[in-house]
C-alpha cells in the first residue's frame, strides 16, 4: 500500500542520438519490480530528446526522492550532464545509475559522476533497486551503513572510509515481475522507428523470452552484463504478455529481442507453441541477430506458424579467418543452404555483418561484401566494429596504449580503426558494402517497398545518412 511517505522514483533512460527509438524494457522491468514499494515514473530520454535543462524543469515540478539513470556507453556524456544537473537541482534526492555502461565500468563511472552520484547497481537490478527503495522508509538511503550496503547485489558506492564494488548481479529467476510496466511506456507513444527499422504493423512492442548468452563472441558485451548462463521466461508468460499488449495497448506487432532466441531449440519451440495456442494472432520478428545452428525446418515452421515473418541472423563476416578471430563459433559452411531454406519456407531473412574487426584486411572486407551478395537475404546491415566496454576485444584493445588511444563508443564517429586503414577509408568500405548490396535493383525496390509510412521513411533516411554520408 502506498502512503504519503512512499518514495517517488523517477527512472530515466539517458539520452543519446539514436535512429532506433523503442520502449526501454529494462526500466519497464525495474518499475514493475518496485511498484509496491514506490511511486514510479519512467522517462525515456531518447524518445523526448532530454536535455539537462529539461531535466531541471522536470525535477522542479516532480520533485522525485530518487532518480535512476539507465546508461549505455553511447549515452555516457549526456548521462553525466543529466546527473550533475539533477544533483544541482535536488540536493537531497538519491541518485542511482545502472545499465550496460556503469555495469561494465563501475569505478570509472562513479568517479566521473563524483560527487553527484550516490550508487551504481550493476547488472539486473530488479532485486537491488527494490532493496534500496525499501531502505527509504527505514533510513535516508544516503546514509546506508557500509555493512548494509554489502547486502545490496551489484552495488558500487563510496562508503564512509572505503569503496564498495560488488560483482554484477545476475538473476536466476526471471518470471517475476511477470512483465514490464507497459502503462509507463505505452508502445503507441513511440515514433515509427523500432529496432531494425522495418515493420509491417504499428505499434510495435519489444518482448523478452530469455536473458543472457552463453557464447563468448569477441565483439559482444552481453556475458559481462548479464552472465553467460541463459535464463528463460515461461512461454505462457510470454504469450500472456502479447495478449496484454494487444488488448490494452493496441500493439499490432511484436519483436523478440532476446540476445539469442534460438539458442535453445526446446525453449523457442515452447514459446511458438504458447503463442499459437493463445490465439493472440500477432505478427512478430526476431530483429536481434539470432544464431543459425538450431534453425532447422521444424523450428522455422513453428516460428512461422506462430506469426514470425522475419529473422535477422548474425552472420558477421565472409572471411573464415575473421570469423575465427571473432570467436563466434560459426563457420560459413551451410550458411547459404540455411538461408535459402528459410527463404523458401517464406521467412524474410536479414544478415548482420561487421566490418573493421581487429586484424581485418581489405581482402576480408571484399569477401564479406561478396558473401552478403551471394545469399538470398532480404536486407543486410554492415556495421563498423565498435569495441564496447565489457566485450573481450575491448578488454584487449584498452590494455595496450597504442590501440587504447583511438577508441570511442559514441557511435557518432568511427569507434575503432584497424591497422592499414584510416577512419575515412574504413567508412568507404562500409559505403561500398551498402551500395553493393542495395545497388541491385530488386533489393533496392524491396527496401523502398518495406517503408510503410512517411515517418518510417524519415527515420530510415536518417539512418542511411549516418551510414553513407556522415564521416
Ligand atoms: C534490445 C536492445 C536494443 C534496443 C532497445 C530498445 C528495445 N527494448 O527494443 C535498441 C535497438 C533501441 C538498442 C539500441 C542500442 N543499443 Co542495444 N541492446 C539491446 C539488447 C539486445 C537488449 C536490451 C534489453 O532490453 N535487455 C533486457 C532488459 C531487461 O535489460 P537491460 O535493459 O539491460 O536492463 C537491466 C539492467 O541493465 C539494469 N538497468 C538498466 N537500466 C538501469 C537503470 C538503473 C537506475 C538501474 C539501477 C539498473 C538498470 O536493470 C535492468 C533490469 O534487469 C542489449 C543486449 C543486452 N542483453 O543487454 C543491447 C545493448 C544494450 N545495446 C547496445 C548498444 C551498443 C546499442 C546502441 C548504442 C547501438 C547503436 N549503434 O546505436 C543503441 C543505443 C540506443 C540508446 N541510446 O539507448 C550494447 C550496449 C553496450 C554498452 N556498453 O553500452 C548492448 C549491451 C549489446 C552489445 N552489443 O553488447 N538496443
Amino acid at each position: 500500500m502506498q502512503t504519503s511517505s512512499t518514495p517517488h522514483i523517477l527512472l530515466i533512460k539517458a539520452p543519446s542520438y539514436s535512429d532506433v527509438i523503442a520502449p526501454p524494457l529494462g526500466l519497464g522491468y525495474l518499475a514493475a519490480a518496485i511498484r509496491d514499494v514506490a511511486r514510479v515514473s519512467v522517462l525515456d530520454g531518447v524518445r523526448i530528446g532530454l536535455t539537462p535543462k529539461k531535466l531541471v524543469a522536470l525535477c522542479k515540478s516532480l520533485r522525485p526522492d530518487m532518480i535512476g539513470f539507465s546508461v549505455v556507453s553511447a549515452a555516457k556524456e549526456p548521462a553525466l550532464e543529466c546527473i550533475r544537473a539533477a544533483r544541482k537541482t535536488l540536493s537531497q534526492a538519491v541518485l542511482v545509475a545502472g545499465g550496460p555502461h556503469p555495469t561494465a565500468m563501475p569505478l570509472d563511472f562513479l568517479k566521473e559522476a563524483s560527487p553527484c552520484l550516490d550508487y551504481i547497481l550493476r547488472g539486473e537490478a530488479e532485486n537491488s533497486l527494490r532493496i534500496l527503495c525499501r531502505d527509504f522508509s527505514r533510513t535516508r538511503p544516503h546514509h546506508i551503513p557500509a555493512a548494509d550496503l554489502e547486502h545490496i547485489p551489484g552495488v558500487t558506492a563510496r562508503a564512509r572510509d572505503r569503496l564498495i564494488c560488488l560483482p554484477v548481479s545476475v538473476r536466476e529467476e526471471i518470471n517475476t515481475p511477470a512483465m514490464p510496466a507497459w502503462d509507463l511506456m505505452p508502445p503507441g507513444q513511440y515514433p515509427k522507428a523500432p529496432h531494425g527499422a522495418f515493420y509491417r504493423n504499428f505499434p510495435v512492442a519489444p518482448v523478452l523470452t530469455s536473458r543472457g548468452c552463453s557464447y563468448g563472441c569477441g565483439f559482444c558485451s552481453v556475458p559481462a552484463l548479464s552472465g553467460n548462463r541463459i535464463r528463460f521466461r515461461s512461454p505462457h508468460l510470454v504469450a500472456e504478455e502479447l495478449l496484454h499488449l494487444k488488448k490494452q495497448f493496441g500493439v499490432r506487432e511484436a519483436q523478440i529481442i532476446d540476445d539469442n532466441f534460438t539458442a535453445n531449440k526446446n525453449h523457442a519451440l515452447g514459446v511458438c507453441q504458447a503463442i499459437k495456442e493463445s490465439g493472440v494472432n500477432l505478427p512478430w520478428t526476431c530483429p536481434n541477430g539470432a544464431r543459425m545452428e538450431n534453425l532447422d525446418d521444424q523450428l522455422i515452421r513453428a516460428m512461422s506458424d506462430a506469426g514470425c515473418y522475419s529473422v535477422s541472423l548474425g552472420l558477421e563476416s565472409g572471411s573464415p579467418r575473421v570469423l575465427q578471430r571473432m570467436k563466434k563459433g560459426l563457420t560459413m559452411d551451410h550458411v547459404a543452404e540455411k538461408v535459402e531454406r528459410m527463404a523458401a519456407l517464406g521467412m524474410e531473412v536479414n544478415g548482420f555483418f561487421i566490418l573493421g574487426y581487429p586484424g581485418e584486411t581489405r581482402a576480408d572486407m571484399k569477401a564479406t561484401r561478396a558473401f552478403a551478395k551471394s545469399l538470398p537475404l532480404t536486407r543486410a546491415n554492415f556495421s563498423l566494429f565498435t569495441p564496447l566496454p565489457g566485450c573481450p576485444e575491448w578488454e584487449r584493445l584498452i590494455a595496450r596504449p597504442s590501440t587504447a588511444k583511438g577508441l570511442t563508443t559514441t557511435f557518432s564517429q568511427v569507434g575503432f580503426v584497424p591497422r592499414g586503414f584510416s577512419a575515412t577509408s574504413l567508412k568507404w568500405q562500409q559505403r561500398k558494402a551498402f551500395l553493393g548490396f542495395y545497388g541491385r535493383k530488386q533489393h533496392a525496390e524491396k527496401l523502398i517497398a518495406s517503408l510503410h509510412s512517411r515517418e518510417a521513411a524519415f527515420y530510415f533516411a536518417r539512418r542511411a545518412w549516418h551510414w553513407l554520408v556522415a564521416s
